[in-house]
């Protein structure tokens, strides 16, 4: 796997491990169809979704243009670009293909089938998707259809992001920079049957550039033959005149820790470790600056993380430069950088934005770490840095915390 690969496929681990656990999201079928069309696809006019709705970016939305069989690597169809992310023995076996089949569709006759076999492992997994260029002070809303061919009817009573449940989990991001930049988006759990309809609103912060919007099939932590059905892949833009931020300069509360002492995080901070206790936060005062450490200890499984965090009230379309000193502590030239999950959460749509993985630079000083957020929503956010056991490969990694920034542009 060359370096790019890696990159995204750290992302969408990071990504993923970061998700909370939250059994109510498989619950959520506020977007779900009533089930999978039954013998002829959803009605639809000569000229009506088949195409997507006036004003949507996405070419050929519903698949109806897309050549039946496998697709082949990036570039090969008109307008879909397809990943294969994983070992060379197994590539051949992570497909998108286009089903032509109207009892499969949820519109027209055509849609993708995402398939993965039970041989992956954590870093193998397939991903379609378009680059578009965006504009600046425009709100974007991108959504897809989802089903999992080989779900229950009915989600299993209490079903969770575990192995304890069968699942199909699902990637749905916007990658800017030419998929090198910074996400919005979120990782779902698909835990039935039915067809689900995905959405995220996500603002243009570095246009100029082309953003890649994607859906990715991941194997589940006990990996499994899995396929998803993906149609109606939809982006759609609006004007999003920005609302009235009062405020200037950094509205970070205790950006510089100076509220902190030895004993625990406390307001307007927080700490949670999630998963289990082998990640600690501790204040310390060397040199009499305050800092927060972040420590995983060795051998942390995948499963466990620990986020320092605090809310902030962002106004929807405002331009926020977020920063964020982070030092390495335990540097080695020769092993990994560490990756500290960094970003931003909307709680209330479960949706991440910022660099989300955040592959610490190869040296032993401080850096600050920057990256600007665009609210499509006002109200309250989540503003943390992470350490997961996840994507740090098992070793024992510290790293402190200092000076957090969030200041509305002028
Ligand atoms: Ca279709």
């Amino acid at each position: 796997m060359n370096r790019t690969d890696l990159k995204h496929t750290l992302a969408l681990l990071a990504a993923l491990s970061l998700a909370p656990i939250d059994p109510a999201r498989a619950a959520d079928t506020s977007d779900a169809a009533p089930g999978a069309p039954q013998g002829g696809g959803l009605p639809v006019g000569k000229n009506a979704t088949h195409d997507g709705r006036p004003g949507q970016l996405m070419q050929d939305p519903g698949f109806e243009a897309c050549p039946p069989g496998t697709l082949a690597s990036t570039g090969a169809s008109a307008a879909w670009e397809v990943q294969r992310t994983g070992r060379e023995a197994i590539r051949d076996r992570l497909v998108v293909a286009c089903a032509e089949d109207e009892a499969r569709a949820r519109s027209g006759r055509r849609c993708l089938a995402l398939s993965i076999p039970k041989e992956t492992v954590g870093f193998e997994f397939v991903t379609v998707g378009q680059r578009l260029q965006l504009a600046a002070g425009k709100e974007y809303v991108a959504s897809v259809w989802v089903r999992w061919v080989g779900g229950p009817d009915e989600p299993p009573a209490g079903a969770s992001a575990t192995p304890a449940h069968r699942s199909a989990i699902v990637s749905f991001w916007a990658r800017h920079r030419d998929n090198r930049g910074a996400f919005a988006g979120r990782d779902e759990w698909l835990f039935d049957s039915r067809w689900h309809k995905l959405a995220f609103r996500f603002c243009e912060t570095d246009p100029g550039q082309r953003t890649f919007v994607y859906v990715s099939l991941l194997p589940n932590q006990k990996p499994a033959e899995t396929t998803v059905l993906v149609d109606d892949f939809e982006l759609v833009a609006a004007d999003a005149p920005a609302e009235t931020e009062s405020r200037s300069g950094n509205i970070v509360g205790d950006p510089g820790f100076g509220a902190q002492h030895a004993g625990g995080i406390a307001s307007p901070w927080r700490f949670a470790g999630r998963g289990g206790t082998n990640v600690a936060a501790n204040v310390a005062r060397a040199d009499g600056n305050p800092r927060v450490t972040l420590e995983l200890a060795q051998g942390t499984s995948n499963f466990e993380s620990g986020q320092l965090w605090q809310h902030l009230e962002l106004r929807r379309g405002v331009r926020y430069e977020i920063g964020c000193r982070m030092r390495w502590d335990n540097f080695a030239p020769d092993i990994p950088a560490p990756i500290v999950n960094y970003g931003i959460f909307h709680e209330a749509t479960r949706t991440w934005y910022g660099p989300v993985d955040q592959v610490l630079e190869r040296a032993a000083g401080w850096h600050t770490y920057r990256f600007a957020h665009i609210p499509p929503v006002s109200g309250r956010w989540k503003l943390y840095v992470q350490l997961n056991g996840w994507g740090n490969f098992g070793r024992a990694v510290s790293v402190s915390f200092d000076d957090l920034t969030c200041t509305p542009a002028r």
